[in-house]
């Protein structure tokens, strides 16, 4: 696996970003998103926060009225409620820019990816560099989105490339450069290294990965057992052969908006259901996949969820069978539709892959 370039993406204070993004005069204020729990009042935790936020002192996890604390005398901060649809919606339309820019792409979470560019890039780090503003600017112009990039041989190091200068960062590690970059890192910087280990390491007079280091791998194998100890061993040597393997978030064969305003009109809804089509068979066509079953989704005006699907006779990539499937489920559903229509989605689903390395049943 000599010469691999791989991309760790993270998106910057993401569900607080998600917020600024669709009322940006927030930009300026600080924004705390919380998950209030049902005992009602301020009772909950933050989920994240703005980087404004972050300068008093909040953070992700800490309970709500801890923060409110916090931000007492800035009487322009703003505690939001979590809108997961949204922040998913937001992180899909990112992914599918994402996707684009990689040779294989692993979906981690709502808000991060990796990427290998290894082929893409000639195993060039100047032209990784330059693919990574590319990818960083686009997800800017297109979706007023900012975020974070590691890069460099592995997952394990770009990784924690990515979480060393953020928000808006980019941290490029070459192989000769590994361990010198990872020298003064406090050992908590290694994925997976939580509070505890920490401690024990603390007890052990180690705080940086370059005193990790000097560690043997028995040592560690007797603290932390066979499997953790040699992964702490590796890790603070950067060595990770872990390939980035094909992942796709789950819902990635379907694509969902929010209407401009809500309505049940035919030439309404038609109109952007074909768009979702187009955006859809997109990626339809990139990952090499026939769909047999198509699905469309309303989100109705009171939130309330209906969904309409159709198994055609056979599998199928074509996009003007997907557009015909659609409209007329549209037509049926708006047969008996009684409410206004919020948001609308297009699923397919019911996979075949045309050919190719990736197994399309691990992604579901
Ligand atoms: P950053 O540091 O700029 O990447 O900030 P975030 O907020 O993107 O942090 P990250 O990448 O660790 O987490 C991504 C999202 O996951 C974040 O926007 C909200 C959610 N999250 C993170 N930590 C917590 C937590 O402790 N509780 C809850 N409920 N959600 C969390
Ligand atoms: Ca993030
Ligand atoms: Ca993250």
């Amino acid at each position: 696996m000599a010469g691999r370039i791989i991309f760790h993406i993270d998106f910057d204070y993401f569900y607080a970003q998600c917020e600024e993004i669709r009322r940006p005069e927030l930009k300026t204020r600080p924004v705390a998103v919380c998950v209030y729990s049902d005992r009602g009042g301020d009772s909950g935790a933050i989920a994240t926060a703005n980087y404004l936020a972050r300068k008093y002192g909040v953070k992700s996890g800490m309970p709500i009225k801890f923060a409110k604390k916090k931000l007492e005398d800035i009487p322009e901060s703003v505690f939001l409620p979590t809108d997961f649809e949204y922040y998913t919606e937001t992180s899909e339309n990112a992914m599918s820019i994402i996707r684009n820019h990689a040779d294989v792409f692993e979906y981690v979470g709502r808000d991060e990816a990796y990427l290998d560019v290894t082929n893409r890039t000639e195993q060039d780090y100047k032209k990784a560099a330059h693919l990574a503003q590319q990818l960083k600017n686009s997800l800017r112009t297109s979706m007023k989105l900012s975020s974070t990039i590691g890069i460099s041989s592995n997952k394990l190091v770009s990784k924690i490339a990515s979480d060393y200068k953020k928000p808006d960062g980019l941290t490029i590690v070459e192989p000769h450069e590994i361990e010198s970059f990872l020298d003064p890192l406090p050992i908590r910087s290694i994925p997976g290294i939580g509070k505890k280990s920490e401690e024990k390491f603390s007890e052990m007079n180690l705080e940086t990965i370059s005193q990790l280091r000097s560690v043997d791998v028995f040592t560690l194998n007797g603290l932390f057992g066979r499997k953790i100890g040699s992964y702490i061993y590796n890790a603070a040597h950067g060595i990770d052969e872990e390939p980035v393997s094909p992942r796709h978030d789950p819902i990635q064969y379907s694509r969902i908006i929010t209407l401009k305003q809500d309505s049940k009109d035919f030439d309404f809804l038609a109109k952007d259901l074909e768009k979702l089509c187009d955006d859809l068979h997109g990626t339809i066509v990139k990952d090499n996949i026939l769909f047999r079953s198509v699905g469309i989704q309303f989100i109705q005006s009171d939130l309330s969820n209906r969904t309409k699907s159709k198994t055609l006779r056979n599998p199928t990539s074509s996009l003007d069978e997907l557009k015909k499937t659609v409209i007329q489920l549209l037509r049926e559903s708006l047969e008996d539709q009684k409410l206004p229509i919020r948001r609308l989605g297009v699923r397919v689903s019911d996979f075949t892959q045309i050919s190719g390395q990736v197994d399309i049943t691990r992604f579901f």
